[in-house]
């Protein structure tokens, strides 16, 4: 094995000795250690460009902003393909795929072997969180991907400075990650949460491979937190500021499809004039219960791996902004020049002709959309406008209030306060969205998401619910826990909450409430809004729309707690005695209206 640019950069044995072993097995042509030094990111981007594996969009105009197409198999996570490897099944839970740990490394050790002939095995050591926390965690990424490198690079607080944190200890996630041929028989995400490993063949997009984010942060994080204490969680973290420099953080968790991002970097309307919204993160929260025993809060993450379509000055400008520079952008369509980039949702005219993500001429005549809907920006944090300036913080934010958010077009109303704690973990564990006919063909077929976490609880998520419903005995002031719903429709199919900047509105309520300022009124199944709570100033809505987006329906919550009952069900044993009471409970109430 030849060493090129640069020998171990670590005097850790157990680093130096683990990187050795994989090397070993995959047999690579020459190991790269990262330092994140600006003169490696110019020189990998460099040889990316050469290989054809970037391509420079125009540097006037996008200052470091690079496109990349990744294989068309391969275009977004593979839930059927990932694996929590505990040593039972029950460990797992319903919710998971698993794979007997022992199994997984001989069937992936397998596919590993050779693997790198002929590449390069680049070392990514990266931290979760912000440098001298507490709470940050240090992973390496051995990857043969430069793509992946160098998205890593923009995601995570990368380098150097990861080794310096990791010391001479033993305490770092190991991922492993091939792209093999992206053959999806041959593609696997298998995490070990005893072993705080992650192995990845076989893709080179997103989330199967950027190893520190849903991989390290929710699935290894969550199985992390229950042991010590702490919760990974799906969430953005926002900072709300009053015109009076008042700071409330709101930590939400809401399904994909429903404008995380967006609503991570809202800008207030023009009513709300000196108020201003912080971005945290937009995707992930750690949080932990601090010494004044509040909840505290930090984005393990250093930039944003957002979705591209329907991303623009309307529906999110901070965005628009934030990846104007030094960001990579992956499937989306190009400009017949080559120099820009477009989706379906972008500002401006559909361009007459572009180049689609599968690399294809196309017009504005074709039926095929110019970009996968599931396309990305890489951009880094930095860059957005309206960035925390805690978000380096060790300490994080305190948090104040938690929001469940799901995509409903009937039943969960705009905004739902939740009478306690558990009666909030139940609103979570029961947060779902409604099925669009693209995605299945059925419309309005609830899909369950607890805490938006289903995808990515790396444990029985009977025991996660349990674990939830504990914290609260060791937060002496926790957050209040609020439901809301931005995609409520009329009987037209109409939406009846104009949302984006103007769900403002809602946060202003919602601060206020845990704040414990401003009234409410008990509905069966939480505190609503009464009629002149929610400040909907300068805002053109009728007084009947404004009903239908804040309204209760009795009738169709009495469905919706007869139709938790079978997702509830799956958990068996191992779902908290304490959620199905409340579902027991507020169906009691409900049937006690004589309805
Ligand atoms: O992100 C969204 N948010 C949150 C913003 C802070 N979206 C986009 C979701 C897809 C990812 C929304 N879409 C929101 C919302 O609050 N609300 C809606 C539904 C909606 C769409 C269009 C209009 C109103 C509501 N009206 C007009 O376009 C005129
Ligand atoms: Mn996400």
């Amino acid at each position: 094995m030849s060493h090129s640019s640069s020998e171990p950069s670590t005097r850790n044995e157990h680093l130096a000795q683990w990187v050795k072993e994989m090397a070993a097995l995959c047999k690579p042509d020459n190991v790269v250690w990262l330092d994140g030094s600006e003169e490696e990111r110019k020189r990998l981007t460099e040889q990316a460009v050469a290989e054809g594996i970037l391509l420079e969009l125009d540097q006037k105009k996008l200052p470091g902003c690079y496109y990349h197409r990744s294989n068309a198999n391969d275009v977004a996570r593979v839930e059927h393909l990932t694996f929590i490897c505990t040593p039972t099944k029950d460990e797992a839970g319903p919710t998971n795929n698993w794979m007997d740990p022992k199994e997984a490394y001989q069937k992936l050790g397998g596919m590993f072997d050779g693997a790198m002939k002929g590449r390069t095995m680049y070392v990514v050591p990266y931290m979760m969180g912000p440098s001298g926390s507490a709470m940050t965690k240090v992973g390496i990424e051995l990857t043969d991907s430069i793509y992946v490198a160098l998205n890593m690079r923009i995601m995570t607080r990368m380098g150097q400075a990861a080794l310096d944190m990791l010391g001479t200890t033993n305490d770092f996630n190991r991922g492993l990650h091939s792209t093999l041929d992206v053959n999806p028989d041959r593609r696997f995400i298998c995490h070990f949460p005893q072993d705080n490993t992650i192995w990845s063949i076989g893709s080179g997009y997103g989330g199967n491979v950027l190893l520190g984010k849903k991989c390290l942060a929710l699935r290894i994080g969550s199985y992390l937190g229950r042991q010590e204490g702490w919760l990974a969680e799906h969430m953005l973290i926002l900072g709300v500021e009053s015109p009076e420099g008042e700071m409330t953080y709101v930590a939400a968790a809401f399904p994909s499809a429903c404008g995380k991002t967006n609503f991570a970097m809202m800008i207030p309307p023009k009513r709300f004039a000196g108020w201003k919204i912080w971005t945290v993160g937009d995707d992930i929260a750690w949080m932990r219960v601090g010494a004044d025993g509040r909840l505290w809060a930090i984005n393990p993450e250093n930039g944003y791996f957002g979705v591209a379509p329907g991303t623009s000055m309307k529906s999110n400008p901070n965005a628009m902004q934030t990846i104007l520079k030094d960001t990579i952008f992956t499937n989306t369509a190009l400009t017949a020049d080559k120099g820009d980039v477009w989706w379906e949702g972008k500002d401006g005219p559909v361009p007459a002709e572009l180049i689609d993500w599968k690399g294809q001429p196309w017009t504005s005549k074709s039926t095929e959309k110019a970009a996968h809907p599931n396309s990305r920006f890489t951009a880094p944090a930095r860059n957005n406008p309206a960035l925390s300036r805690y978000v380096d913080d060790p300490n994080g934010v305190p948090i104040s209030a938690i929001i469940f958010g799901g995509r409903r077009a009937t039943t969960v109303p705009l905004v739902l306060q939740s009478f306690n704690w558990g009666h909030g973990i139940y609103m979570g564990a029961t947060l779902g969205s409604e099925t669009t006919a693209a995605a299945t063909g059925k419309v309005g077929v609830v899909r369950r998401d607890p805490m938006a976490m289903l995808p990515f609880c790396g444990y029985n998520m009977g025991d996660y619910f349990q674990h939830w419903l504990r914290m609260q005995h060791k937060l002496e002031l926790p957050p209040k826990i609020f439901m809301v719903n931005w995609f409520r429709q009329d009987e037209a199919g109409k939406f009846v909450w104009p949302g984006f900047g103007e769900n403002m509105r809602v946060l202003k309520w919602i601060v206020d409430r845990a704040r414990g300022r401003t009234g409410a009124l008990e509905s069966v199944v939480g505190w609503v809004p009464r009629s002149g709570d929610l400040d909907l100033s300068g805002l053109d809505i009728s007084t009947e729309q404004v009903e239908k987006a804040t309204g209760v329906d009795y009738r169709q919550w009495k469905t919706e707690l007869e139709s938790q009952k079978e997702f509830f069900a799956q958990f068996g044993e191992r779902l908290p005695k304490s959620l199905n009471l409340w579902r027991e409970l507020l169906l009691a109430r409900l049937n006690g209206l004589g309805l």
